[in-house]
């Protein structure tokens, strides 16, 4: 990111769009990208509205259990029109149990994603975290399901917008087996999705930035931006390996991850 991390908009314009941004996902409407209103917005104004909204959860009582990256992975970049990763947040209320059913009319317009998690057993605090740190730093690996869900018209954005409205964070689903990283191939780890028994997307790990691991470690550099670190315990999804699929009400879907089980549920 070439421009200064420094804001064009004033607070109060910060908390007046982390308000904005955050209804609409909270009642499931659509919004105009907001850098058409504000084309001076930086990219540190888009992530103070992010941490805006979570701050705003959180004093709701919410409680923040993970995170995420998106726009990790070349087929979600090209599929988005946006080539720079991003980050997000995610809240105890995204959080679907394993074989559950994500709630169609409480979404805008749900797009389905295969991810991994890493679950770390140490802190990591950028700049300067590299693979190596990450592998060392990690617990275990799992399988997730991300469900996103852009506040944006017609899913359209660009990144600092996006940044803004939580990188569409919406809804996960993780389960399966867990596994030690020792024991994975991750470069190579392949995950099939079918929805109503089709299949629509393939993919392996190595789509994810050459490395799943490298999406952690860039997320903890991000944060390290802002002296943030991902303590021990943090669950971190790295990022979609396919594009992602939009689904409909009443679709079923199955993800199955090599040698880390199946996720599935239904849009019910
Ligand atoms: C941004 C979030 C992307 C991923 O895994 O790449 C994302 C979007 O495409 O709406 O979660
Ligand atoms: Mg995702």
């Amino acid at each position: 990111m070439a421009e200064a991390y420094e804001n064009k908009l004033t607070q109060s314009q910060i908390a007046e769009l982390a308000i904005h941004c955050e209804n609409a996902e909270l009642e499931a409407y659509e919004i105009t990208k907001i850098t058409d209103d504000f084309p001076q917005m930086t990219y540190k104004d888009a992530f103070d509205i992010q941490w805006e909204i979570r701050r705003r959860k959180e004093e709701r009582g919410n409680k923040i259990v993970g995170m995420k990256m998106g726009l990790t992975s070349w087929a979600k970049m090209a599929q988005m029109g946006v080539e720079q990763p991003c980050y997000g947040f995610l809240a105890d209320y995204f959080s679907v149990p394993e074989g559950g059913e994500f709630k169609f009319d409480e979404l805008i317009h749900p797009k389905i994603e295969a991810e991994l998690a890493f679950v770390l057993k140490d802190e990591l605090k950028g700049p300067g975290v590299h693979i190596g740190d990450v592998l060392r730093a990690t617990d275990f690996v799992m399988p997730a399901v991300e469900v996103i869900d852009s506040r944006y018209k017609d899913f359209k954005f660009d990144l600092k917008s996006v940044i803004a409205d939580n990188s569409s964070s919406s809804r996960f689903m993780t389960g399966g087996q867990m596994a030690d990283i020792a024991d994975l191939d991750l470069k190579n780890l392949g995950v099939v999705m079918e929805i109503n028994g089709e299949v629509v997307q393939t993919g392996a790990g190595a789509a994810v930035l050459g490395h799943p691991a490298a999406s952690v470690a860039m997320l903890a550099n991000m944060m390290g931006e802002r002296g943030e670190s991902l303590p021990a315990g943090t669950f971190i999804m790295i990022g979609a390996i396919t594009a992602a699929v939009q689904v409909n009400k009443g679709d079923a879907f199955t993800v199955r991850y090599q040698g880390l089980g199946t996720l599935s549920g239904k849009f019910a």
